[in-house]
């Protein structure tokens, strides 16, 4: 059974969202990072950054939030949380995995530290231009990112603008966030993570 690092109050949101959708068995390892929990040894020798999430399948072990999306999604293909491999939303489905750590992400951390940079130079450009692209892009009405096919790239997105906008209002609502978290926060899988989530959090208080 695959073992998830995670802590409440973090971006291991995600990923517990992620096994949700699986519908597999999992173990979750609370690790606390208020405690230190994520600077021990033997967390250490799992995700040598001494962060959540981190994820355990077997001999096999991973860290960062996107990348274990994608391997839960290639290791349970029947719960559909990716396009087989040759089908022509591939390409779309790996440009929004990879939009979320390399583009929304740092994009939310400039909005939060007001830090200034070369948008020529910053590989996100600037927020807003991330944000207007998503917009663009979720306007469309999807009702997800791949059209009909909800995917893990939609927990990729979905979490971190859940994060940013609904949860923490660092960045302004649009019309096209509130529909579509409105329908990431409506899937089962969501609240079953968000009841797992709460329900962790007030065992350990930080
Ligand atoms: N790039 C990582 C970021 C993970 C991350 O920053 N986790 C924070 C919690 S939100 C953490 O573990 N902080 C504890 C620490 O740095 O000591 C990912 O996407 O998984």
């Amino acid at each position: 059974m695959m073992q998830l690092y995670w802590s409440p109050r973090s971006r291991s949101f995600t990923t517990l969202w992620l096994m949700e959708e699986t519908g597999q068995p999992y173990e979750r390892v609370l690790t606390d990072i208020s405690a230190g929990a994520q600077k021990t040894p033997n967390y250490l020798a799992i995700n040598p950054m001494g962060k959540v999430p981190a994820l355990r399948d077997g001999e096999a072990t991973l860290a960062e939030a996107a990348a274990i999306c994608a391997y839960v999604a290639e290791r349970y293909p029947e719960a559909k949380l990716a396009p087989p491999v040759g089908s022509l939303l591939r390409a779309k489905y790996l440009y929004w995995l990879f939009f979320g750590p390399g583009c929304v992400e740092p994009a939310m951390v400039q909005v939060a530290t007001k830090i200034e940079m070369n948008p020529v130079s910053a590989g996100w450009g600037d927020a807003q231009r991330v944000y207007d692209v998503l917009d663009a892009a979720l306007a469309k009405g999807g009702p997800w990112l791949l059209g009909e096919d909800f995917s893990a790239a939609d927990i990729v997105i979905g979490s971190g603008l859940n994060f940013a906008v609904r949860l923490f209002k660092m960045v302004p609502m649009r019309p096209s966030f509130e529909a579509y978290i409105g329908r990431c926060v409506a899937r089962p899988a969501f609240q079953r993570a968000e009841q797992i989530a709460a329900g962790d959090a007030s065992s350990h208080p930080s």
